[in-house]
């Protein structure tokens, strides 16, 4: 790609294809449709959806399983819709970059009053670099390339939302496409690396009981294997997060179980924080980290790599590159260890009996009968709630086949970002979990699956309302309005529904799903005071906190 003539909408699809791009998600207007139309002759496909606010989550989805992930939309209207995705794309460190059409530059001279403007022709720029960490607007031709080269690279290297406002006209311009510059790859300080490799060392070596965290941030920069490596040559056991859950395989044999805090298995939780030495591989020490702050973790046990920071204790090194510290970590003087018996996170789950066939659902049930099915080719998105939280204990069966916004926390993540892993993995049967309050927000982008012949299995869980707030604090504003949920495959006129309330219902439901070639959805109805485990340890953890606090 160089010096050869193009035009500035060609040059941007042609150097996102370059970088792995297949799908782009989007809702196209007026400031966008030339650039649609780019896009159309592209070698990359258009899933155009319902809302902005799913382009965003689909986008999110394809980028955590696939790497960056892209979306268009029109100014404004559709680029402030979107805002709360990229937040939480932001918040999660996914790689994911918005299109955005916008006015021209003569319109910006002449500063008329266009429809979609807010406040000035930058408002919408200005508030996307609160969740972007590049942008550009392309109102000279001359150098948009290097400014889509630019926005594109550091949304790459960073795993981070960038922002590109695309003049409705300046993508119609002829340009020379340039060359691709070749980046510097940045080094660590050679004696401050060294320096943490003895202190690292050292605290390794004089542990009792080591153990890894690994978090997200592997996952994202394609570090899962140099951690794997180091931990099984040294047969340090691994845990992982909520968010992280699952980037590493939960049948290896080293693999732990899910780390939160309190809301941990108690085996875990007890191996965690008993540990003389955690190495936190890049972690995001948030309270979701830290089990709604429920950890006991003693930092002067800790070593926490990532891209941004490295500490040990409470000494921090500067310039340290999460990449090589992995890789002399892993050729370092450690002695091997016999980690002996391990907490085993969740036991294979047991056949339903004759006797439970016929017996009212719960939240453990349905994701004992999950844990029964989830095989090598499915992936599970999963939704805030107690689809998240009972999702803990579930053991999945290949790496990376789940996900979440376990940090953010938006609710309406899961349909639409399902939208985007189905355009990652055709070959995989995805599973969506949701609540009933997530899935008023987003499931109707379901249409989407439908428009391109998506076949997920979706699992709606009816516990009459925000289960999860009712365990901070319960009011009528907690009640949601009860749909007829299996009516949605009707408004569709595509797949099939099911309303389960027994455990041999769910267990009819999803063989039955598993065959079917069109989208399923089942209505797993629970009752009302039911919630997984690790919800009601929550519940009781932040119960004892309010109480601490009174008591002053
Ligand atoms: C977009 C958004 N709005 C509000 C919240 C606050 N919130 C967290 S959990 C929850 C209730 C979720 O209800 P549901 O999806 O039915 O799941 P459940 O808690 O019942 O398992 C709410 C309102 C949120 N996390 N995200
Ligand atoms: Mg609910």
């Amino acid at each position: 790609m160089s010096n050869s003539p193009t035009s500035v909408g060609s040059f941007l699809f042609d150097y996102l294809h370059g970088k792995g791009v297949t799908h782009v998600f989007g809702i196209p207007g007026d400031f966008a449709l030339p650039t649609f139309r780019w896009l159309e002759q592209s070698k990359l496909k258009i899933i155009t959806m319902t809302h902005e606010p799913s382009v965003g989550f689909a986008a999110d989805g394809y980028a955590r399983v696939h790497g960056l992930g892209v979306a268009l939309v029109t100014y404004c209207v559709g680029g402030l819709n979107m805002l709360n995705s990229v937040a939480c794309a932001y918040a999660e460190k996914s790689p994911m970059l918005v299109l955005s059409g916008g006015p021209s530059p003569s319109d910006r001279r002449a500063d008329a009053l266009l429809h979609h403007k807010v406040r000035t022709f930058d408002t919408q720029r200005r508030i996307y670099e609160e969740v972007t960490c590049a942008s550009a607007v392309l109102t000279d031709a001359e150098t948009a390339a290097s400014e889509i080269m630019r926005v594109v690279d550091e949304v790459i290297l960073q795993c981070r939302p960038g922002y590109i406002e695309i003049p409705y006209d300046v993508v119609d311009m002829p340009i020379k496409a340039p060359s691709t510059p070749n980046r510097p790859i940045p080094t660590s300080d050679p004696e401050n690396l060294a320096a943490m490799m003895e202190d690292a060392t050292a605290l390794i070596n004089s542990a009792k009981q080591p153990v890894i965290i690994a978090d997200i941030e592997l996952h994202r920069h394609g570090l899962t294997d140099l951690a794997l490596a180091l931990a099984a040559k040294f047969q340090i056991p691994i845990a992982s997060t909520l968010l992280s859950k699952s980037i590493i395989s939960e049948t290896h044999p080293l693999f732990i179980g899910v780390y939160s805090g309190s809301l941990s298995e108690a085996a875990v939780q007890k191996y965690v924080e008993e540990s003389d030495c955690i190495l936190m591989l890049g972690a995001f020490i948030t309270d979701v980290f830290l089990g709604m702050n429920t950890a006991h973790l003693r930092r002067k046990n800790t070593i926490l790599v990532t891209t941004e920071k490295a500490r040990i204790a409470h000494r921090t090194y500067e310039q340290i590159i999460f990449r090589e510290f992995l890789e002399h970590l892993g050729r370092a003087a450690i002695t091997p260890r016999h980690p002996g018996n391990l907490p085993q996170p969740a036991p294979p789950p047991l056949p339903l009996t004759a006797a439970e066939k016929t017996a009212p659902l719960s939240i453990a049930n349905f994701f004992r009968l999950l844990g029964l099915n989830v095989g090598e080719q499915n992936t599970i998105v999963c939704d805030t709630g107690d689809a998240l939280l009972g999702a803990m204990q579930l053991r999945t069966r290949a790496p990376s086949n789940f996900l979440s916004d376990a940090y953010y926390l938006s609710m309406g993540f899961a349909v639409p970002a399902a939208i985007g892993v189905m355009a990652a993995q055709p070959d995989n049967k995805i599973f969506v979990i949701v609540g009933d309050g997530a899935f008023q927000m987003t499931g109707t982008e379901l249409s989407t699956a439908a428009k391109y012949n998506m076949s997920p299995i979706v699992f709606i869980l009816n516990n009459d309302g925000y289960g999860t707030q009712r365990h901070i604090l319960d009011g009528p504003f907690n009640e949601i309005h009860p749909w007829h949920y299996t009516k949605i495959t009707e408004l569709l006129g595509y797949g099939i529904a099911r309303r389960v309330t027994t455990n041999g219902e769910l267990e009819a439901a999803i063989n039955e799903a598993l065959r079917a070639n069109t989208l399923a959805l089942i209505e797993v109805v629970v009752p009302r005071s039911d919630s997984s485990a690790a919800l009601k340890r929550m519940g009781e953890e932040l119960g004892k906190l309010r109480d601490k606090n009174k008591r002053g």
